[in-house]
């Protein structure tokens, strides 16, 4: 898979050297450019901002520096997909009033050949250069959650993770993308390792035994009280108020 991510702050998108990233990288399972804003700033102090037609608070990217930016990523990219030479990415532009992002999401975008994405900072982008670029390229607006960060670059950290680890041969044990929080829209069972007691407390006695059948049912219930307490908008109504009057009786 090829990514393209644009930032004004690069440096921010260092950790995508390290871990399991930074080694499906060095493996070829990835090919991954950073590029500066900036450079497609032509004054003197490459200026990437101005002030927002209408008046209000803060500063507004310029369209000028992200249509020449993209241009050079649909450019430079298009060259290393042969004989492709329309070729473009699908560009994601991580903001707080985008769509939720999900595990869905991050699978679709998974199946890719290639994703750019566009940090924006202060007040956002002019909205002009969504209309420029989704004349050239499909583009989605994410978000990782109701809250605002102070820009897309630690969106595009987590949103990168979660995808390049679908990758094939990113996760050496591939069993462990199955058993996973949001798979099959339950949260994970809690899990133990040794000592069996540890300050006092000891683990959960059927995990000691060897019956797989009742280690399996113990973990499917301790999902759906887990789902039901921390977020009961991802089970039927009726089965979160029944988990969580299960809950209260114990
Ligand atoms: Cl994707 N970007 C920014 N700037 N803030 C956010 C976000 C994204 N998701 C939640 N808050």
């Amino acid at each position: 898979m090829r990514l393209d991510v644009v930032s004004i702050f690069p440096d921010y998108l260092a950790p995508l050297d390290l871990s399991l990233i930074g080694k499906a990288r060095r493996d070829g399972l990835l090919d991954l450019t950073v590029h500066d804003l900036r450079d497609f700033a032509h004054d003197r102090h490459r200026t990437v901002d101005d002030t927002p037609y209408g008046g209000g608070a803060g500063m507004v990217m310029k369209p000028q520096p992200w249509s020449e930016a993209l241009d050079h990523v649909v450019a430079q990219g298009s060259s290393a997909f042969p004989g492709a030479a329309e070729r473009v990415p699908t560009l994601i532009v991580p903001g707080p009033g985008g769509e939720p992002f999900t595990q869905q999401i991050a699978k679709d975008l998974a199946e890719e050949p290639w994703l750019a994405f566009a940090c924006g900072r202060y007040e956002g982008i002019d909205e002009r250069v969504y209309e420029w670029a989704g004349e050239r390229m499909p583009v989605r607006i994410l978000s990782l959650g109701d809250y605002v960060l102070n820009g897309g670059e630690v969106a595009v950290l987590a949103m990168v993770e979660a995808i390049a680890r679908l990758l094939p041969g990113v996760i050496g044990n591939a069993e462990s993308l199955i058993e996973e929080s949001h798979e099959d829209g339950l949260l994970e069972y809690p899990v133990y390792t040794k000592p069996a007691e540890w300050d006092g407390r000891a683990v959960p006695e059927v995990l000691l035994g060897g019956n797989h059948r009742a280690i399996a049912e113990w973990r499917h219930e301790q999902r759906v009280q887990r789902t039901a307490a921390r977020r009961p908008d991802l089970l039927p109504p009726v089965a979160a108020a029944a988990a969580l009057a299960d809950l209260e009786e114990r």
